[in-house]
Formats: structure tokens, C-alpha cells, sequence
């Protein structure tokens, strides 16, 4: 009998990024997820299906061994936590960074060098409060689900915490990023169990991902 493989991914950037390296792996994913209703989707390998999740929920269906491996952004992965997760590969995809930045005219430096008490918004609490703890600097931590570029222009926050690639979203609502947290890509994960049970249908796609990702980045 034959191992059944399931990567979870989520559409758009991730999609897109990923679908080279499959290409890679000798793997054509058969529905294109944009046109696609499906959520499961086959691929040119007949024992590997992808199934299209949020992407802030990859790694909870990778936790649980409902999809064996998937891909996912660093921001995602921290704040989900790294449990019963494998990440062996950094894939060097969707790369882009967290930033900290602020409305044209607030003084940043000052504030924290007067240790005032910052009203931060974003989607990414743990990485803010991680960032923020380690300047010493109090926060009071506003969770968003999204468009966290209105914060700060119409007073729910004096600053934001968000991910920043061309930085044409910060400059179109007249923000300035001034602190860089940290760089951004996507990695593979790796249930662990999967890693065990199914090591032999696994590995041969791992090592192509890996050699492909390094090819093409
Ligand atoms: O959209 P949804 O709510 O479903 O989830 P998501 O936003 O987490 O998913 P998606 O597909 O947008 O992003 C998936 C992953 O791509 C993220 O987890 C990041 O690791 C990575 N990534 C890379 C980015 C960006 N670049 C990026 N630029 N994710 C989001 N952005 C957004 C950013 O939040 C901001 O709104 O793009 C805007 C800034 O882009 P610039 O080019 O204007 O600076
Ligand atoms: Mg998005």
C-alpha cells in the first residue's frame, strides 16, 4: 500500500511561491485555487493532495496530522507556537519584514526614550510583545485582525506592528516604518509523527523543496 500525503497551503502568496518548488518536486497541482471552489485539490502525483486553509491556519492543521506538511510565514509560526510542529527548511518564500511604524509626524524615538506608555495595534501580539519587552518599553497591546494601517490615523494607537514588503501600504496612508523587528519567509513544517510514519514518501519531496528553494532564491 501506497502512503496518502497531504500539504497544506494557503492561496496566494504562499500558493504561488510554493508552486515552483513543487514543479521542482516533479509535482503539477491540478485546480488552480483562484478559479477553484475546492479546498482539496489533486496533484500530477496521485498519492499527494494540497488542501487551501487560511494561512494563519496551516500550522494548526499540520499540528494535528490532518495534513502532513505544509507552508507557512515566520510571523504565523511564532505566534501559533511551534507544537508538535517539524521546521526543517527555511523556503526563502514570501519574504518580507515586521515593522514597527507610526503616523507621519509622531516622534518615535522620543517617546521611547521618554518612556511613555505605547498603545501598539496589530495582528501579531506575541512578536510585539516580544519586541517591545526586550526595549523595556510598556505597551499596551490593541489585537487587529487586519487593515492595522488605520490605527494610527485616526487615534486607536500610537504605532503598529505589521509586515512590510514594498512598503507602498505604509506610504499610500502617509506611515513611516521606523524600527525593523525582524526579516520574514516561509518555511516548511513538518508533522512530527508524519515524519516518522511516513519518512519514506516524505523525504524524497523534502529534498527537492529543499534543493529547489535554493535554486530559485
Ligand atoms: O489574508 P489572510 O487574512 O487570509 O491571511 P494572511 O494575511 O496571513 O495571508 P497572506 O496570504 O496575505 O500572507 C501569507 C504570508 O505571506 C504571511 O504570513 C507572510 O509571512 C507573507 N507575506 C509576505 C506577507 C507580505 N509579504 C505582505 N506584504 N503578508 C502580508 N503582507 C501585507 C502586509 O500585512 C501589509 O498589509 O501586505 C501589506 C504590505 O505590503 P507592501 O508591499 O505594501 O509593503
Ligand atoms: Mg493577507
Amino acid at each position: 500500500m501506497t502512503t496518502q500525503l497531504t500539504l497544506a497551503l494557503s492561496k496566494g502568496r504562499i500558493f504561488d511561491d510554493t508552486l515552483p518548488l513543487l514543479n521542482a518536486a516533479g509535482i503539477e497541482v491540478l485546480e488552480n485555487p483562484e478559479t477553484s471552489r475546492k479546498l482539496i485539490l489533486p496533484t500530477s502525483n496521485p498519492h499527494l493532495r494540497v488542501i487551501i486553509v487560511r494561512a494563519s491556519d496551516v500550522p494548526t492543521y499540520v499540528q494535528y496530522g490532518a495534513a502532513d506538511f505544509g507552508v507557512a510565514g515566520k510571523d504565523v509560526l511564532i505566534e501559533h507556537g511551534g507544537d508538535g510542529l517539524y521546521q526543517p527548511i527555511d523556503l526563502r518564500i514570501a519574504a518580507c519584514r515586521m515593522s514597527v511604524a507610526v503616523a507621519q509626524g509622531f516622534d518615535y524615538a522620543s517617546a521611547v526614550r521618554q518612556g511613555a506608555r505605547l498603545r501598539v495595534a496589530t495582528k501579531y501580539v506575541e512578536i510585539a510583545r516580544r519586541h517591545f519587552a526586550s526595549k523595556g518599553v510598556h505597551v499596551d497591546l490593541i489585537k487587529l485582525y487586519g487593515s492595522m494601517e488605520l490605527a494610527p490615523l485616526i487615534g486607536l494607537s500610537d504605532v503598529i506592528v505589521d509586515l512590510v514588503s514594498t512598503g507602498n501600504t505604509l506610504r499610500a496612508n502617509n506611515l513611516v516604518e521606523v524600527e525593523e523587528i525582524m526579516d520574514i519567509s516561509s518555511r516548511l513544517i513538518v508533522n512530527q509523527a508524519a515524519l516518522k510514519l511516513k519518512r519514506e514518501a516524505l523525504q524524497p519531496i523534502l529534498t527537492a523543496f529543499e534543493s529547489a528553494s535554493l535554486n530559485i532564491n
